[in-house]
């Protein structure tokens, strides 16, 4: 009867990229149990409940329709993955004529797409969709295990029903900041494995700014050499390695995150300018920075040697990011007087494009000669966000005073800044990036991005603090269409999420907005 089912499965969906099912074989009784009543975020686009429950086994097999050995990434992932979350070893298999475990059907790699239509049966789950699709379905499927494992009783089982489940911005993004604060490739690490957890596709890496220059240039050593000594307070900063910047840009990559990386110019650029005198337009070397202002540095538009040490930079780094964004920054370079600031940016798109990237740039970057499909990354001033659509870019998202995860909650927030707004959990989550701008259209909106800029946070346990809970709801804020968002059903659905963001070591802000359901199975 099993067989039969799966079988049958496999002609249905042939024409389907990625189907995946777990078979167990017990034929004891399921508890009854509810898949709506699973406190998923984002919340998906439908769950039907089937009122029983698949039960965890130690004996399941992941089956694939990839040639034998082939489906590597998305396969090994979920594999490292089930071992950590059940405890069990899975087994991975290419389908043949006789399964008995879990099967993935797929054709590529190399699929974009989120979507996907989850089936969980007493004995089977089967997941539809791309490889990308895939690992957003077994994130789903994490999540839900997560919050099962929260009660003794139900644990080990997975209720029964079908989630069919598409976002509704293809870009859904946070951003680190590495430059004010530095942060190590393993609290880089951590906060990947969070942000896929809740399905983000992209982080962005502030790698530069007037405080820190963050990844290795081997044609300008000096950069991290000195640029790379200190950060706000004075500590040690540090920085990335080219090898290192490929480990993180490799780890995001095995969970379909794909990494933006951005050198903030012409302003922000104290940490170059203190590097390289010779990039000053006076030829004088400049202190490093350790304090919090910002609008005081620009590199020098005149000088052809800007434009080399341009290309060097956006060359090297676009040769080790697979992804197709380069981040120029371009915000508040308040001493570079405008018709300069043009030059520049034009010139700057230019060489990103050279290099085969798509240039992206805080709002004020779309007065340049943006090409068609730039994307310009709303933070500060509507009318930059339209004008950038005029010129056919394309907008993500970040309006300070609704998703700046660096603002304060409240006046006694211990972190953070509060210059656009205090932002609690519920303003935080509470608006829709669709009306938010008037006259900017859906279809030119690629997404939401939410932004930690660190000034104030110096290592990932302190960004915590910032960072949570409010991550949650941009992820449903990039996720779920605003017609199927609420904050009264999203409170209380992020409650529940309270007991295992403990579990998983992250020190929460417990905002009073939220009637926090804690578990005793919790630590
Ligand atoms: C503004 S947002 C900045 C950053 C600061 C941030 C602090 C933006 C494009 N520029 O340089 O870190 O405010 O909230």
């Amino acid at each position: 009867m099993q067989m039969t089912r799966i079988k049958l499965s496999l002609v249905f969906f042939s024409f389907i990229l990625i189907s995946i099912g777990l078979v167990s074989c017990g034929q004891e009784e399921r508890p009854k149990a509810s898949l709506s009543d699973v406190p998923i975020i984002p919340k998906p686009s439908s769950v039907e409940d089937h009122g029983s429950s698949f039960l965890i086994k130690p004996d399941l097999t992941l089956y694939h329709l990839y040639e034998p050995g082939a489906c590597k990434k998305a396969c090994d992932f979920v594999k490292e993955e089930w071992k950590l979350l059940t405890g069990y070893d899975l087994k991975v298999e290419p389908l043949m004529d006789a399964p008995e475990g879990i099967v993935l059907f797929a054709k590529g790699d190399d699929d974009k797409t989120d979507n996907y239509k989850m089936i969980i049966g007493e004995d089977v789950i089967q997941i539809e969709g791309g490889a990308t699709s895939f690992v957003r379905a077994f994130q789903t499927l994490k999540q839900i295990i997560l919050l099962q494992q929260q009660n003794e009783a139900t644990r080990n089982y997975i209720p029964t029903g079908v989630i069919v489940d598409e976002p509704n911005f293809e870009y859904r993004g946070t951003m680190l900041d590495v430059s004010r604060h530095f942060f190590t490739v393993e609290e880089v690490k951590e906060h990947i494995d969070m942000i896929a957890l809740y399905k983000f596709n992209y982080l962005h890496l502030h790698l530069s700014d007037d405080q820190g220059w963050r990844i290795e240039i081997k044609s300008w050593p000096n950069l991290t050499k000195h640029g790379g000594s200190t950060e706000v307070g004075g500590g040690v900063g540090g920085f990335f390695t080219q090898e290192d910047y490929k480990e993180i840009v490799q780890y995001a990559a095995d969970r379909f995150i794909t990494i933006v990386p951005e050198i903030d110019m012409p302003g922000h650029t104290n940490a170059a300018l203190a590097s390289y005198p010779e990039l000053n337009c006076d030829g004088k070397e400049r202190e490093l920075y350790t304090g919090i202002e910002v609008g005081f540095s620009t590199l020098c538009v005149d000088k052809e040697l800007t434009y080399k040490f341009l290309d060097d930079v956006i060359g090297e780094i676009s040769a080790i990011t697979p992804g197709p964004y380069f981040h120029l920054g371009g915000d508040e370079s308040h001493v570079t007087p405008e018709d300069e600031y043009l030059v520049f940016i034009n010139k700057a798109v230019e060489i990103i494009q050279k290099h085969g990237k798509t240039p992206m740039g805080w709002d004020e970057f779309t007065a340049g000669d943006i090409p068609v499909n730039s994307v310009a990354q709303h933070w500060h001033t509507p009318e930059n966000a339209t004008r950038g659509q005029a010129k056919g870019a394309k907008v993500v998202m970040s309006p300070a005073k609704r998703a700046y995860l660096d603002m304060q909650y409240d006046s006694t927030s211990t972190y953070g800044l509060h210059w656009a707004a205090y932002i609690d959990v519920k303003n935080g989550y509470d608006w829709d990036p669709e009306n938010y701008i008037e006259g900017l259209n859906k279809e030119n909106i690629l997404g939401i991005e939410a932004p930690l800029w660190t000034e104030t946070v110096s290592n990932l346990n302190e960004a915590e603090y910032l960072l949570y809970p409010r991550l949650l709801g941009y992820a449903e804020v990039g996720w779920t269409p605003s017609a199927d968002r609420s904050w009264e059903d999203y409170s209380k659905r992020l409650a529940k999420h309270s007991s295992y963001l403990q579990k998983m070591g992250v020190e929460f802000y417990e905002s009073p907005l939220v009637d926090w359901e804690t578990d005793v199975m919790a630590k």
